[in-house]
């Protein structure tokens, strides 16, 4: 069985700003060292699907450089490659309408070499999904195509495709993102959820999008306009998650599966890691996460020159950083950061090369890269003064600073 992989990568990300201000969703950066996208990666590479496009649009050039530095094959065994596809109006004057355009105008790239399974996934979730048992699931149920699924409480369900089946798992309703979501039967709390990831058989994928294409009502969407057209007089069916099992995997992972799209769900699921008992446990080794490696020392903490102790407790604390003489807690850090002397950062999210100067209190925040935050500064203590000088997301009142900001007292 040959099977494509095609990540949709494309996505603005516009309630994740500003941390997508300079770089699609995908290639924002989660739990210290990775970026969004490697989640999907590890997945596929660890179920042994190797042959894997990458379909980018808006800000794409952190994607693309991250996939050519840390996850290209040296290999020149057939079908084992990762190629970021930049947009490129192969079928006329548009750049993707939407994620189905987004396949069918690269449609050539399944033709091209026979692949009998398109498996279609989106860059922005965090889970651990072994695609070969949904694979095996596809295909004994001689489906056309099989969508991924997961309960989730009916009144987040407006956010997403919501799915109604049969005992067989035959999908027999689905609506993308409606105001009043069906519950599951007998499960008045509970909606049904398209995890927004496909196998189709490649040739019924092609006749599906072909004919998509032509419809001057369609938005060209897989949500939208495709699966809805298809359940009811093709073998659609859903997969549920729940009965998917990695290797080593702990009870409470089983189902997890986050949509980062917002800044309070992108804190929560860093926030995550830090716990002793992760529920995304990064420590797998047999259901690894990948990503670039820089080849940087490891993190070191030290007394600073003034005896005082730098630390770091419940925190995630990536390769090339120092904590000296400050303290670090219920943080994740990228690579590189500095934080010096008398400094506290609790709660937050510091991204690669932030420079916290002695005598800072950082409390609630994520600082994108790049960032030199001046001795004595403090964040996430003062509301009203916090609303003045940063961006504050609204809902979860995180403060967000965004890659390369230069407060006015900076060096
Ligand atoms: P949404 O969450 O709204 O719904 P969407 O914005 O369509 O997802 O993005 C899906 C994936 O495609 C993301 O990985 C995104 O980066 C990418 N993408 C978006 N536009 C693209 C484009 N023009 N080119 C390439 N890639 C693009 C979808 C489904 C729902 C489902 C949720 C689950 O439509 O039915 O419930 O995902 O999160």
């Amino acid at each position: 069985m040959k099977i494509l992989g095609m990540i949709m990568a494309g996505g603005e990300g516009s309630r994740l700003h500003p941390l997508t201000a300079e770089r699609a969703k995908p290639a924002v950066p989660f739990g210290g060292k990775y970026r969004l996208i490697d989640i999907v990666l590890s997945n596929f590479i660890n179920s042994r699907i190797y042959a894997l496009y990458v379909l980018t649009q808006f800000k794409s050039q952190s994607l693309t450089e991250h996939l050519q530095e840390g996850w290209r094959f040296s290999s020149i065994l057939p079908d084992h490659f990762i190629l970021p596809v930049p947009a490129q109006k192969r079928t006329g004057e548009s750049w993707y309408r939407g994620t189905a355009d987004a396949i069918y105008q690269n449609i050539n790239l399944v033709q091209d070499r026979d692949y009998d399974l398109v498996a279609i996934f989106g860059a922005d979730h965090i889970y651990r999904m072994d695609i070969q048992q949904k694979v095996q699931y596809h295909t004994e149920k001689q489906a056309d195509v099989t969508i991924s699924a997961i309960p989730v409480p009916v009144d987040q369900a407006h956010q997403f495709g919501v799915i109604q089946v049969d005992k067989a798992g035959q999908v027999i309703g689905f609506q993308e993102k409606p105001k009043n979501p069906t519950p599951i039967p007998d499960r008045p709390n509970l909606a049904y959820v398209s995890m927004g990831n496909y196998l189709f058989n490649a040739k019924f994928l092609t006749e599906v999008l072909f004919s998509d294409a032509d419809k001057a009502e369609s938005s060209h969407d897989f949500g939208k306009d495709i699966l809805p057209s298809v359940y009811g007089n093709h073998a659609v069916y859903a997969y549920d998650f729940a009965t998917n099992r990695v290797p080593d995997i702990t009870e409470e992972e089983i189902g997890y599966w986050r949509d980062v799209g917002t800044i309070g769900s992108y804190w929560e699921a860093n926030m995550d890691l830090r716990n002793v008992k992760p529920i995304f446990n990064l420590y797998n080794r047999k259901w690894p996460i990948k990503t670039n490696s820089f080849g940087l020392p490891p993190a070191k903490f030290v007394f600073n020159v003034e005896g005082r102790r730098g630390q770091a407790v419940n925190s995630l604390v990536s390769e090339g950083s120092i904590i000296s003489g400050g303290i670090v807690q219920d943080s994740v850090l990228g690579r590189s950061v500095m934080v010096e002397g008398s400094a506290a950062v609790i709660n937050s999210i510091l991204m690669d090369r932030v420079h916290i100067g002695p005598d800072c209190k950082i409390n609630m925040a994520i600082i994108d890269k790049d960032v030199y935050v001046p001795p004595g500064t403090v964040i996430g203590y003062d509301p009203a003064e916090d609303e003045k000088r940063f961006h504050v997301d609204k809902e979860s009142n995180i403060i967000v600073i965004p890659k390369g900001y230069k407060f006015p007292s900076s060096k």
